[in-house]
């Protein structure tokens, strides 16, 4: 074959690369497909929800059925937040003092960016995910339901982010986990520590999360998947973080802010796979 023509053919390839490629519209972020959650399937149960010997507001115990549901493995990181951002031109939250690194989980959300998050994921992938309630989150602290006060029993906890002696050391606080060493004073990288009985990673621990429902009174009568009350000024925090004393780390322990408080984190549940 004649040498000019090759070089002219490719010449002539190399540009009607070039014009194909100025008009093919280049994927945009927010084209981009969005990270999902690796999600645990939870076997539901009964158990009792709440500690008499708490603080008030988790009395009465009182008996909780769960159906079977799904939970995500790990808290939502700042990179999947990030993604989000960027999607929907959105600002990050308040960067902590530790900075964003992207397997930590994101902080400082408030309730309204969490289900934001979630109505942005679910258009994106068709999906149905929500915030777990307060009963379905105590339930996995409790690994499917157990007794006790702590989910790690008597002992010191070994699997979990809590106010340790790192805590202390950078802090000065006095509220810790005496002689617990667990290595990190603020934020660890999501599943650093081994996952509870039920498969679920830092559900006590690392940062505390956002449920779904209002924050009300409990009732002495045995409920099936209870959702909360109607409607409060407060929504329920739930799970220790990295900042938390004894006390506040017990399985049945509640927190509640208004749903515009941006401090917890969160993570995801879902009814069907
Ligand atoms: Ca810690
Ligand atoms: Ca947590």
């Amino acid at each position: 074959m004649d040498v000019q023509f090759v070089k002219r053919s490719s010449l002539k390839l190399f540009i009607s690369g070039i014009l194909l490629l100025s008009f093919v519209p280049m994927p945009s972020l927010n084209a981009q497909v969005p990270t999902e959650p690796i999600m645990v399937k939870i076997k539901g149960g009964t158990y009792i929800m709440g500690q008499n010997d708490g603080e008030g507001d988790e009395r009465p115990e009182h008996l909780v059925e769960i159906e079977d549901f799904y939970i995500a493995k790990f808290e939502i990181t700042v990179s999947e937040y990030r993604e989000f951002c960027l999607a929907t031109d959105r600002t990050m939250p308040k960067q902590p003092e530790w900075g964003w690194i992207d397997d930590h989980p994101i902080i400082n959300t408030s309730w309204n960016d969490a289900c934001d998050y979630i109505q942005w994921l679910n258009k994106r992938t068709g999906e149905d995910y929500r915030l777990p309630t307060e009963a379905e989150f105590e339930y996995v602290i409790r690994n499917g339901g157990e007794k006790g006060v702590y989910p790690w029993g008597k002992a010191l906890p070994s699997n979990e982010n809590l106010a340790d002696e790192s805590f202390r050391a950078k802090t000065s606080r006095s509220g810790i986990w005496k002689n617990y060493y667990d290595g990190y004073a603020f934020t660890a990288p999501v599943g650093s520590f081994k996952p509870n009985k039920l498969g679920v990673c830092d559900i006590n621990g690392n940062i505390w999360e956002w449920c779904s429902d209002w924050y009300g009174e409990y009732s002495d009568q045995k409920s099936k998947n209870p959702i909360g009350a109607t409607t409060g000024k407060h929504k329920v925090g739930r799970g220790a973080s990295y900042g938390t004393d004894p006390w506040h780390s017990r399985s049945a322990s509640r927190a509640y802010v208004e749903p515009d408080f941006k401090r917890p984190g969160f993570r995801l549940a879902k009814d069907n796979e």
